[in-house]
């Protein structure tokens, strides 16, 4: 049952949208600030994405269900232990960026306040990290210097490694609206990828991979040559310009050299630095492209810099916008929730320490940082931590060197997992389970990319019996004999405390501080309206201005220029791929789906999100393809060059996609679980970090690529025949009118395609089943009665096996099942090799066959005609430019229309 009007926030991306409740809908917020209303297409399946197909109700203790109260007190009880025998640096957390700031305050302040380990880290170090160091280095502290309205009002939006048509639609969208309101407005995107987002540029940058730096240094040596730096900005409010200077003028920042190192034309590098010096305004937005780089925090550095000499920074449309992925990531800096901080934007300086452990009265404060996320684990490891609390991620996937993970998890003594599915790839390793309060069933803040505070609230009952994360934390720290400190009687009560914390800001420059909320009462917070921090008077632009000019957070309340010395050398994937004579090493690029969410427990199982990428896909240039004698359609199996113990390879399915550079493969993040954990990327993803932020570079793996022939290919609707033990298995949810069974499995192996054996395998009695013969192998036909002996069949599944793969239209073939039908149909459906149909725009579920036929029957001559009729394109406006070529491509197709 859903409460009717509540509002609430978007659970998913950084960008932060309202959402509200309606009958059995969760639709846009019209009155939220961030979105007006609007939502994308994962935002639109939110309501489908409540009913999750295996939700965890009651915690588990070895598999085995328990109260709360054993759970609790196991978990207590062995806290105590481990710290007893080996001091409290034997415990560890990792949290996420998706928890709600009250979680997170309590998780940390418990771990660092009271157990005395700073051993919690968050997988926002798989994410910000880099920008955080970055914005510490160049500001003096971690703020995000823009506000998404910089976007309406601005002359020049340079997105670098961001594919924000996919990853934040709706500032995507402002950004669509932005350039219709003023079309001089120039868009300039610098990402290795012709994605979705670099097609609607004015410019793109194909750069080779982590060569920003160069081309960052390359612009601010062109300002300089160009008398286009601003002296006085520079002089009045920025230290270090000289030794940034002397690192620019090097010959390797030339624009000849840095159109080598990062093998962009001459003409297209001028023509961004030019619109850079001209554009009076300029934000910069960024993303994983930038901070997943072993030089991720000089990178985002170098942006930086760049908005500081050219004095385009801290006032109306200008600045550096590194923009936030989960929907509550800020939050989590704002408490402190990396190991290497302690709390509210302060660090493990004497002074924070003592200010923090009186507020808290600590007994235990931790006084230093702790290990960050890979470090973290390889403590799990080597059992210097034993005793492991992982809340609202799931690393076994997302972090990189799967298999390292694997094996601490295994090894560590005691392993506790909140999530809200057991189906999770890490619960798999919980000693101790614990069911956590899903999103629509908890309360709480979250901080999306402009600093903007929103409330999540509840709307529908908690099953079971779980509970919000805070509340699990602060009974197992009442257990833990801190009764006192975690006695919080609300979510209000921690947001309170929290703010109050920040107030020991207040006798410093930094800009975190909201103690003005320390008094909020129950009602404030129950109705609060979306807010962004400073929450001060002088409004809600950071860096206050004095005559003018900003005031940074240093202590000389000036920026700093970093020096960021090119890394192409060190990092570039062109030197080894180029020293590869046999040309089957490849940089493995990563990143993410319109359509998914990280590791799909929210979002596998929604149909609608199945259809753009249906099962585990590598992408490549058929010319390299080729090269490595890879076929589209086929099998590949990605392995990392430091591949210890044949374990660190996974097998994915061919896609040919001509608009890759042909070193380059690109390969999504998001296979896990039942959908495809077997071809999970971070299997082969065994990467530096970054020595400063300690980000893994996830966009710069170098992998070995080989075809696997597989010898049997199979393709069931329907229940699974038998327990799937295949090299090759993916699941793609599917649902219909028709066909209301759990979805499509596809699998292939390596042994030897035997019928009579797979049958015996599959326990098929002949009354059961139908085997149909086909020319390029047989088909099983499920079937649940008979309706009529004569003809009509009733089906519950079909099996199709080959040693060919499978190449049959699944929407004719699922529209066959479940229903009665007479044998020719199975035939017809079963022999169908009808041309595959892509989904286009997944908010009204067009296909690209669905825009041909409009056009073709209905003679459409005008793309507002066609995105009239059908609708796509028209919710959220991602998919755009494909509709666009679709029409465009088709109109060839038609002879022109005499008037
Ligand atoms: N649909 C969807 N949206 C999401 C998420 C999701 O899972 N699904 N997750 C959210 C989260 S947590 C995050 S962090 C964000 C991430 O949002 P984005 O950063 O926009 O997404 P990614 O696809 O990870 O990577 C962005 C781009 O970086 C490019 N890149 C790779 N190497 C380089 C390089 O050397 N230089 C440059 N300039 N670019 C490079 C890649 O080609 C890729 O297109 O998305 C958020 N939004
Ligand atoms: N190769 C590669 N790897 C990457 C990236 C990449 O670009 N390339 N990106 C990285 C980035 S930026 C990120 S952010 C990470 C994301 O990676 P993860 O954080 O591991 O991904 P999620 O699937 O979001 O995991 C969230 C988990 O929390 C559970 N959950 C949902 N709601 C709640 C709740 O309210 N409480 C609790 N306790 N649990 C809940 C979900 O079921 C799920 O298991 O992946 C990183 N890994
Ligand atoms: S843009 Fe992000 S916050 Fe907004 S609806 Fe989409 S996923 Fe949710
Ligand atoms: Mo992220």
């Amino acid at each position: 049952m859903i409460s009717q009007g509540i509002k609430s926030a978007c659970p998913y991306c950084g960008v932060g949208c309202g959402v509200v409740t309606k009958q059995s809908e969760i639709i846009g917020d019209v009155s939220h600030p961030t979105n007006r209303g609007a939502l994308c297409v994962k935002g639109s399946s939110l309501a489908a994405s409540m009913s999750q197909p295996n939700r965890l109700l009651y915690p588990q203790i070895k598999g085995e269900v328990v109260e709360w109260n054993q759970a609790t007190s196991q978990i207590a009880e062995t806290i105590s232990r481990v710290i007893a025998e080996s001091g409290p640096e034997a415990i560890g957390m990792y949290l996420s960026g998706q928890l709600l700031t009250e979680d997170y305050y309590v998780a940390n302040k418990l771990m660092k306040g009271f157990i005395g380990s700073s051993h919690v880290d968050t997988n926002s170090r798989l994410c910000m990290a880099s920008a955080v160091a970055a914005h510490n280095r160049a500001f003096g502290e971690d703020i995000v210097a823009t506000n998404y309205s910089d976007l309406d009002n601005t002359d020049l939006i340079v997105l670098v490694g961001s594919n924000l048509a996919w990853t934040h639609p709706i500032v995507f969208k402002r950004i669509q609206q932005a350039k219709k309101q003023n079309p001089l407005l120039k868009i300039v995107v610098i990402d290795p990828r012709k994605t979705v987002t670099a097609e609607q540029a004015d410019l793109h940058l194909a750069l080779a991979n982590d060569s920003d730096i160069d081309i960052y240094n390359g612009l601010i040596r062109y300002l300089i040559e160009n008398n286009a730096v601003d002296r006085d900005f520079i002089a009045q409010v920025t230290e270090g310009f000289d030794a940034l200077q002397q690192e620019v003028m090097k010959d390797k920042y030339s624009l000849l050299e840095v159109s080598k190192s990062s093998g962009i034309a001459i003409e297209q590098l001028a023509t961004f630095y030019q619109w850079m010096k001209e554009a009076p305004r300029a934000v910069t937005v960024f993303c994983q492209g930038v901070n997943q780089a072993s030089c991720g925090t000089d990178k985002a550095n170098s942006i930086i810099n760049s908005h500081l000499v050219s004095g385009k920074m801290a006032k109306q449309g200008c600045g550096p916008f590194s923009i936030t992925g989960q929907p509550n990531a800020m939050g989590g800096r704002e408490v402190g929730g990396l190991a290497n901080q302690l709390a509210v934007h302060r660090g493990f300086d004497d002074d924070s320490i003592s200010q923090v452990k009186a507020f808290w009265q600590a007994p235990n404060i931790a006084t230093k940082a702790g290990h960050k996320a890979v470090d973290l684990f390889k403590s799990v490891e080597n059992g210097d931590i034993r005793v492991l609390w992982i809340m609202a991620t799931n690393p076994v996937i997302s972090m990189p060197d799967n298999e390292q993970v694997r094996r601490a998890l295994e090894k560590c003594e005691y392993v506790i997992v909140s999530d809200i599915t057991p189906e999770s790839d890490t619960a798999a390793y919980a000693d101790c389970l614990l069911p956590a309060a899903a999103w629509g069933e908890k309360s709480g803040m979250v901080t999306n990319s402009e600093r903007m505070m929103s409330r999540q609230r509840a709307f529908t009952a908690m099953p079971g019996e779980v509970k919000a994360d805070w509340q699990m934390i602060c009974d197992v720290a009442k257990k833990l004999g801190f009764s006192k400190a975690f006695d919080y009687q609300s979510e209000a009560d921690i947001f309170r405390e929290h703010a109050a914390l920040s107030g020991i800001n207040n006798s410093t420059d930094l800009l975190f501080d909201i103690s003005c909320l320390a008094l909020l009462s129950d009602d404030d917070y129950q109705t609060w309206q979306p807010q962004q921090w400073p929450l001060s008077s002088t409004g809600n632009r950071v860096f206050e201005q004095h005559n003018n000019l900003p005031l940074f957070s240093t202590p000389t309340r000036k920026a700093q220029l970093v020096v960021t010395p090119s890394q192409t050398e060190n990092t570039s994937s062109n030197v080894m791929l180029a020293q590869d004579a046999s040309q089957s090493i490849f940089w493995l690029n990563t990143g993410r789906q319109r359509d998914q969410w990280h590791t799909m427990t929210r979002t596998g199982h929604v149909p609608v999100l199945a259809q753009s990428e249906v099962e585990p896909s590598l992408y490549i240039h058929p010319t390299s393809a080729k090269h490595v004698g890879l076929v589209d359609g086929g099998f590949v199996c990605i392995e990392s060059l430091e591949n210890y113990q044949d374990l660190n390879k996974h097998l994915a399915r061919v896609v040919f996609d001509s608009t890759l550079s042909q070193q380059q493969v690109f390969m999504s993040m998001h296979w896990a679980g039942k959908y495809g954990a077997k071809s999970a990327i971070n299997q082969s993803v065994i990467v530096a970090c970054d020595p400063i932020s300690g980000q893994p570079s996830f966009k710069s793996a170098q992998v070995k690529l080989t075809p696997i022939s597989m010898e049997f290919h199979g393709l069931s609707l329907g229940d699974i025949p038998t327990q799937l033990d295949y090299e090759y298995t993916s699941f793609q949810t599917y649902q219909n009118e028709h066909y209301q069974h759990k979805g499509i499995w596809r699998y292939a192996g390596m042994a030897c395609f035997d019928k009579t054996a797979l049958l015996r395998s599959l326990s098929v009695s002949k009354q059961q089943y139908l085997l149909v013969e086909q020319k390029w192998g047989f088909a099983l036909v499920q079937l649940a009665k008979v309706i009529n002996p004569d003809a009509k069949l009733n089906t519950t599944a079909i099996h199709l096996f080959s040693d060919q793969p499978i190449n049959v239209d699944i929407t004719t073939l699922v529209n066959s099942v479940n229903q009665p039908f007479v044998m020719t149909d199975v035939l017809e459906a079963l022999g169908c090799q009808h041309s595959k149909q892509t989904l286009v725009c997944s908010c009204f579920q067009i296909t690209d066959l669905m825009i041909e036929q409009a056009i073709v029957t209905n003679n459409i001559t005008l793309l507002s005609d066609l995105t009239k009729q059908l609708k796509c394109g028209t919710n959220c406006g991602t998919c755009l430019p494909q509709v666009e070529r679709h029409f465009f491509e088709s109109q060839q197709l038609i002879p022109t229309v005499q008037l």
